[in-house]
Order: structure tokens, then sequence, then C-alpha cells
């Protein structure tokens, strides 16, 4: 065992190394503690302990602070305020909720349907929800600004019935819950999405949350958004909050914890976490054995949040008192998870043989209530209005923290015997005909028995009609807080988006330097931020990789973020450029955290929306910690309908090579085709960048256009690979750079024209190898081979794969070839595609292609090597195309059959060492 010499310097944040400058004094003091153990017991010692500590604290002497609090709750009733509503009628509206939000999901598990949904998480949360729907939320009229409100993705049933309830959905489209195309009246559907999903169901819902994990982070940031939109002088936030509503199962993702030491460095006191902490999970509970609120309480406190425990209702508040030797906190605190979940499935008489029951003196407490009163008058803390109210209210008078509440409940509440607390209750869908009528019984329901027999599968919805008290109450709440929620809406001035001359200097290309793409993308950023108006809308996010873009001389002109400034005297603060951090900053600088830009990017993404002011995120990082790492925030961010542009640096399976496996991304367009709303671009040249770049902000930010058709994200990839930057080509196709191809290089076919032909296809910075093999093809072999630069092989197929849907849908309507088709139709010989990418991303075109199809590409994992080395391997190289090409060219008899065999005997094919595409170097 551990003795004191064993322990090093630091013991639990105490000191130990301090010299006793009194031994006498400092044993007087351990003596009283011994005399108080002796003579009070260790309860008294701990109370008293616990009191020193506290009052060191006011006194402001350095202690260290606990991570845990006893089991009860946080605020003591004498710090608990009025409660300003009236509790009887919001009774109602609750059980009115309760009822229809269990019937909507009860009526979609109807026979021929059975599409399912969750009844009882909202009934765990109906309290969390309606305290803040009557008291604190701002709808988006408020004058201050509306508040953000995560909900808990399987609670949307709930926020259905809330909205029924309004008047804001009808009955119908209740009954379309989860059949979003067949649930069809008058010949459009009428229905309603799962979960909270922005893409289908745009004027209501503002934030995807079902995706575990996802809701915190993309909360943090937007907490954060909100505070850099009012520090940068865009927008007044100061009066909006977030609020997030997790379950404590959640919490177990790493992406739920990953990011709460950014809420509490930037001291984001507008953002409140509420935690149901129904103590259950899917499959049984969170912490049988443990605790999750205390686990929880420790670990956000540790992380700098501040803690708010509802644990107990006001029942208990007697009990407490009546506590006087802490025999009932001490049961409190030792009784496991598991426990309390076995107490709420079973009743009264078991919480008091099983409870109380394990302590003479708690048994004594509840001796003179019945059974029925310990079960009814008992309750937990997220179900009592008042706990909760006080919560809230703390939390949003709580400055220089964020707030957690930890709010404990009861899955399955009020549902009945067979759902509460029960380990299948999340999964359950339906109430047999007992278990409606019990639940209609419990919420005073005016449902006649005979109404519910007339069809099981299908009671009735209750709404009371508009001039009920309960609808007047809730609707005159919602109407001082700035109307119903949840909403979103759209409505922002389109920006002024920069001119022609922002663009010219990257369409001049290098001259005679190398510059690499990601250099010459940098370089067009710089100019679109020099933009009076625009430049400032621009959102660069940057976790930690500034230097290796090249991005550092961004520092000291437009700063990075941080709501605290520059209060050290930086390292480099004499130097030009020198790192520099200010409130008004404008990089968002995330640190390593690949996750967090893409919530940042989310935020900022949809500040068109969420603030009505439209803002470009530009979020670059290293190509393959993007898709790869966080495909599904990513996919979240599109169906929040983000826009803005991703850029995916230190692009391609060869060109970073010096970095290896993990870093060589040879797929993140295939990951970004899975992506309805990606729009995936793999420019060669800084003016294909322009051109995308121009686009990209004229259809997500410019006037034209509505819909769908703007909420998209563009991806780039940009290589590190330094080249000579040509200049715009006079006439460039434009249209074809935008739409995915265009012809680069013809074929110099004066002297050859009835020699074979060839049209080579590439991308980014593939296109370098197919010049060469145009070289090669016509000074070795006499073989005339056109060029083109694939800017987006998945917009080529995007297009083609709308063309075959038209085509077979309305086999009677004349449609234009997909564009890829048209472009090479006519073109002579065989095609040879390549990238930087594995064959798959370029194969997505060959069905379309008119000719022969040939894919080279970069399949397998990638590994560290020189880039002409790495392309050899990978046979993606100038010489390998040739080869390709040339037994292409034998297959359709056009060249004599040994050819393809003498040039791979001629380029040294198979020899790694023999590569010459490319420069030196690919680090990052
Ligand atoms: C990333 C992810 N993994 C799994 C699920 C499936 N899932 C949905 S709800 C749920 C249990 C939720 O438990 P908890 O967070 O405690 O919420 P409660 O319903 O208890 O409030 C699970 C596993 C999901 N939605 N997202
Ligand atoms: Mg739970």
């Amino acid at each position: 065992m551990a003795g004191p010499q064993d322990v090093g310097p630091i013991l639990n944040g105490i000191p130990t190394g301090l010299p006793d400058i009194d031994p006498d004094e400092t044993q007087e003091w351990l003596d009283s503690l011994s005399a108080v153990i002796d003579e009070g017991g260790r309860a008294r010692a701990r109370y008293l302990m616990l009191r020193l500590l506290e009052k060191s604290r006011e006194m402001q002497v350095g202690v260290p602070s606990l991570t845990t609090t006893d089991y009860v709750n946080t605020i003591p009733i004498e710090h608990e305020p009025w409660y300003p509503g009236d509790e009887k009628v919001e009774k109602q509206i609750r059980r009115i909720n309760r009822w229809n939000a269990a019937m909507l999901v009860h009526r979609a598990q109807r026979p021929g349907i059975g599409v399912g949904g969750h009844i009882s998480t909202y009934a765990s949360a109906a309290t969390l929800y309606e305290v803040g729907m009557n008291h604190f939320w701002r709808g988006a009229e408020h004058p201050g600004g509306g508040d953000q409100i995560f909900f808990q993705g399987h609670a949307s049933p709930g926020m259905y019935a809330r909205a029924f309830l309004e008047g804001r959905l009808t009955e119908t489209q209740l009954d379309g819950f989860r059949q979003e195309h067949s649930h069809v009246v008058d010949g459009v559907p009428v229905a309603l999405p799962s979960y909270p999903h922005p893409r289908l169901m745009p004027d209501f819902w503002q934030f995807p949350t079902v995706s575990m994990g996802l809701g915190p982070m993309n909360a943090i940031y937007q907490a954060q958004f909100n505070k850099y939109l009012h520090n940068r002088g865009i927008k007044d936030t100061s009066q909006q909050r977030v609020w997030a509503f997790l379950g404590d199962g959640e919490m177990d993702e790493v992406e739920s914890r990953g990011l709460l030491q950014t809420a509490a460095n930037d001291e984001l006191d507008n953002l409140t976490f509420v935690i149901n902490c129904n103590l259950q999970r899917l499959d049984g509970p969170v912490r049988g054995n443990g605790k999750i609120m205390q686990e929880l309480e420790a670990f956000f406190r540790g992380a700098g949040w501040n803690v708010i425990k509802v644990v107990w209702g006001r029942g208990w508040d007697p009990l407490l008192a009546a506590d006087h030797d802490g025999a009932l906190v001490n049961l409190m605190n030792q009784t496991p998870d598991g426990d309390y979940q076995t107490f709420r499935a079973n009743d009264g008489k078991y919480v008091r043989d099983f409870f109380f029951g394990r302590d003479p003196r708690t048994r004594k407490l509840v001796e003179k209530w019945t059974d029925d009163e310990i079960w009814w008058n008992l309750k937990r803390g997220g179900h009592d209005y008042h706990k909760v109210y006080a919560a809230y209210r703390a939390a949003t008078e709580h400055e220089g923290q964020p707030t957690v509440i930890l709010a404990k409940t009861i899955k399955g509440y009020t549902l009945g015997s067979h759902f509460a607390g029960r380990n299948a209750t999340h999964q359950m869908k339906k109430l047999t005909l007992d278990d409606l009528k019990g639940f209609r019984d419990t919420l005073h329901i005016p449902v006649t028995d005979a109404q519910l027999e007339a069809d099981p599968y299908q009671p009735p919805y209750y709404h009371p009609g508009p001039e009920d008290e309960a609808i007047q109450y809730a609707l005159e709440m919602r109407g001082k807080l700035g109307g119903g929620l949840p909403r979103r809406k759209v409505d922002y001035a389109p920006l002024q988006l920069p001119g022609d001359d922002a663009y010219k200097a990257v369409k001049k290309g290098s001259g005679k330097q190398q510059v690499a793409s990601t250099m010459a993308w940098v370089r067009l950023l710089k100019d679109l931020m020099r933009e009076k108006d625009f430049g400032q809308r621009v959102v660069p996010i940057i976790p930690d990789e500034a230097r290796t873009f090249g991005m550092d001389s961004f520092f000291p002109t437009i700063k990075i973020y941080n709501p605290h400034g520059q209060r050290y005297r930086s390292v480099d603060a004499d130097l030009m450029l020198a790192y520099k951090e200010s409130e008004a900053g404008q990089i968002v600088h995330t640190g390593i955290n690949e996750a967090g830009s893409m919530a940042a990017f989310t935020a900022a993404g949809t500040s068109y929306s969420t603030h009505g002011e439209a803002m470009v995120p530009m979020y670059i990082f290293y190509s393959m910690f993007g898709f790869q790492r966080t495909a599904d925030s990513i996919w979240a961010a599109a169906d929040q309908m983000s826009r803005g542009f991703l850029l995916g640096a230190t692009a391609g399976r060869t060109t970073l090579t010096g970095e290896g496996l993990q870093h060589a991304d040879g797929h993140s367009h295939l990951l970004a085709s899975t992506n309805p709303a990606v729009r995936a671009y793999d420019p060669a040249f800084g003016y294909e960048i322009a051109h995308i770049m121009k686009r990209g902000l004229e259809q997500m930010y410019g006037e034209t256009g509505d819909g769908d058709e703007k909420n998209v994200i563009y991806y780039l990839t940009l290589y590190n690979e330094p080249m000579v930057q040509p200049a715009e080509p006079e006439n460039v196709d434009v249209e074809g750079i935008v739409k995915g191809m265009y012809r680069l290089a013809d074929a110099d076919r004066s002297g050859r024209e009835n020699n074979p032909s060839v049209q080579l296809l590439a991308s980014g910075v593939g296109v370098p190898w197919v010049m060469e093999a145009q070289q090669l093809l016509r000074d070795d072999w006499g073989v005339n081979a056109d060029v083109w630069s694939v800017t987006s092989w998945n917009e080529l197929r995007r297009e083609a794969l709308e063309v075959d849907r038209t085509r077979f849908l309305h086999p009677e309507q004349q449609v234009a070839d997909p564009y890829v088709t048209q472009r090479l139709s006519g073109m002579p010989g065989p095609v040879i595609a390549v990238s930087d990418y594995m064959r798959a991303v370029q194969d997505q075109i060959a069905q379309w292609v008119p000719s022969d199809f040939h894919s080279l590409g970069a399949d397998g994992f990638g590994f560290s090597d020189t880039r002409p080395a790495a392309r050899r391997y990978f046979h993606i190289d100038g010489p390998s195309v040739v080869v390709r090409a040339l037994q292409a060219l034998a297959a359709r008899g056009e060249i004599d059959a040994s050819v393809p065999a003498q040039a791979a005997e001629k380029y040294r094919l198979l020899d790694v060492t023999a590569g010459a595409s490319g420069n030196a170097g690919g680090d990052a």
C-alpha cells in the first residue's frame, strides 16, 4: 500500500512539500478531528470538514474543490426562487402533451404502418421541456433574439405534441409521423420526420441531434459562435442562450465529453446542458453498479463547468430536513443506480422495505407514511417544476461558466408499470388496451373506454380546443417569450460577393515559380478577404495546421479569435508573423480538434438561418482527417443545411507521401460522394480553384437560386506539391470547370492525322502526369493524346445519375446525354482516367463514357516514400499512363500487340526507382 512517502509532490491538488511552520498547532487540529470522530462519529466529522472547506473557499483560502457532492439537490430549498407559473394549468398542458406524444407513436404502430417511434424518452423529460417552454426559452421573435435549443432526438414526439397543442401542427400531420413520402393528402405528403431533421422539416427543426454525441459538440460550438459574432461586432447575441438536451446514456459517447473544456475555457455562460438522468439507456442501466449523476458531476466540474444536480422532488424536503444524523443522505449516497431503477419499477411498499428499510433510522423517517404516499410524494427532481425551475433560473443567472443540469427522472414516467423504469422501455412503441386505460386515468384525459375499445390501434388524440384555459395559457406564455419552438427560419441579406478582380491574381498563374495548389488557394483567400464587406464574413477554421498550409501570415492581420484576447506576451511578438490572439479575431482556431472544427463549421455555415447573418466558413484540414474522421458530423452539417467550404489540403495518396499510411488520402472523394449535399472538386490549378470558389460563393451566398440548390457544401482537395501554376488559358471553358471536365490540351496532330488517338482524363495533381504521358505517347509511340482536366468526377456522376433517373421515370421525354457523354462523344480512341485517388473515384463515370474506359488509381494503403517512387508503385505516373493507353489501343487492334510490352520495358515499369513523375518532398 502506498504510504505518504510514496506520493508525488502533488496530492489531490494539495502541495505536500510545504514545511510545517507550527507543528504543535497542526497537531492540535489533527487531535480535534480525532476527537470529533470519537465523539460524534464519522458523519459528523465529514460534515465539519465539508463546512470548513466551504468556509475556506468563501475566504479565498486556496483549497481544492470537491469533484462530487452528496446525492442531493445542489440548490437548497432556502435558495429556491418563487415559482412564477400556474402549476395547475401547466400540469394540464403537460398531461395533454404526454398523451398526444404517446398516441402519435402508438398510432404509427397501427397495422399496415408499424414504423415505430419512442415513447419513454419524452415521458421522462416532459417536465424538463415544459418548464423551458413556459418560462425560459425565447422564440425567434423575441427582441433579444431567439434561444437555440438542441432537443434530444428521441424526444421528438413530445415536441410534435406541443406544437399540436399550440395549433402549429395538425392531427393529419401527427398521423404522418415517420411516413414522409407515403402519408399523402390531396396529392401532397403531410408528414413528420422521425427525429429533428432540419432538411426534412425546414421550418421547424433547427438542429439535428439524433446521432448521439454530435449535439453536445455542436451546442458548444454554437454557443462559441454566438459569442464570436458578438465580439466581432456582427450581431448582438448577448441575450441568446444555447440549451442542449442530452441523455445520460448519450454521455458515454466520446464526442459528448470530448469538448467540455472548450466551453469552460471560453467561459460560455450562454450555454446550458440539461442531461436527463433517467439512469437508463437502450438496453439497461447506464451505471447499474454506480451513479451516473455523481460521475457526471465530477467529470463536468473537473472540466470547469458549473454543475447543478436536481435529484429529489419537493416531497423529500421534509425527510431531508429531519435527517439529523445524515442517515438518509448516507443511504442516498450508497444506493447504486441499478437499485434506484428497480425501486421505481415496483411500488411504495417495495421502496419502504428495500430503500428506507436498509437503516432503522431511515425506516423510522417514513413510518407514518402510507405506501401510496411514499410512492406518489417522493418524486424525482426532474419531475418537479419547482426544482427544475430553480435549476434553470440558476443556470441562466450564472456567469463565467457553462452550466450543466443533471436532472434525475424515470424513463417511461406515467406510462404505467409496463413501461416505467423497465429495461425494455426505450424500445416499446405501443400500449395494450389496459395500458391505454391506465395511462388515460393517470393523466385524466377525457377519452372514454368505448373510444379506446373501438380501435385500440388508433386511440384519439386529445385537444381541448383553442379556447381552453390550458391552451390559452400555453399560447400566452409562448407569445411573451417570442413565439413557438422549435422553429427554423431563413431570413438574411445576400452577401455582396467579390468581383472578378479578387480572382485575378490567382488566374495569372505563378510564372516560373513553383507553387502548390494549397498556396494558390491561400493566396485567393487572402484576396477574397480583402474585399470590403465580404471579407469580414469569412470564418477561417483551422485545427492547428495553419503553418502547414502557409496560413500563419493571417495571424497578425485577421488574428485568432479568443474571448480573452492575448494576456501574455507571445514568444514571437517581435516577428512580423507573430502569433496573435484577440477578442475580435476572425480565425477560429480549434486546436488539434477536427470534430470541433466541424462543429464550428456547422455553426458558422448555418448562421444565415440561425442568426439571419450569412457567414462563409472555410475550414481547411489535412484531407485524411476530414471525411474519414468526421463524416458523421459532415452528414449532420448537411442535414442542418450548412453552407460553406471544406478544404482538404495535403490531399492525395502519393503527394503527401512522406507522411505515410495514416496521412495519405486516396479516397476522400469517394466518401464525399456519399453525402448528397457535398459538391466535391479535385482541381489541378489555381485558375480552376478560382472558378470553383466563385461558383460556390454564387450558388450558396448569391442572390439567385433557392432551396436545396443553395444548401450545399463545397469540398475542394488541395495539394502540397509545388508546381508551376499555369496562367488561365484564353477562353477557358468555365462551364466545363464547374461541371466537372474541360479539354485542357489537345494533341498536336499535325503530320500525324491518321495516327491512333487516346483521351487522357486526370484530376488534381494527376494532370501533370497525363501531360507527361501526352508527350511520351507522341514522341515515343506516335500516339495522339488529348488531355482533359477533370475537376470533379463526383459532379460528372451526379449529373449523369440525374439524367438516368429522368430517362427511367419519363421514358417519353427527350433527354440530352449526360455531360460527360456529350463531352467525350466523337473524341477518338479509348479513355484512360487517373488521379491520386483510388480507382473507384475515377470509375464513377465509367458507364457514361461512350468509348472503352480504363482507369488507374492509388488503391491500397499509402506508405512513405518519395513522390515519384510512390506513383510508380501504384502505377499512376506518366509512363504507367502511357503503357495503359498503349494496351487499350492494342486491344482495339489499332497498334501492334507487342508495343505495350516494349513500352513497359523501356520505362522499367516494374522498377519503383525508375519513376520520375513529381517533385521531391512530400511532408507536411
Ligand atoms: C451514435 C448513436 N448510437 C446509437 C444510437 C441509438 N440509440 C438511440 S437512443 C439510444 C439510447 C438512449 O439513451 P439515453 O441517451 O440515456 O437517452 P434516454 O432515452 O434514456 O433519455 C440509443 C443507443 C444513436 N441514436 N446514435
Ligand atoms: Mg437515459
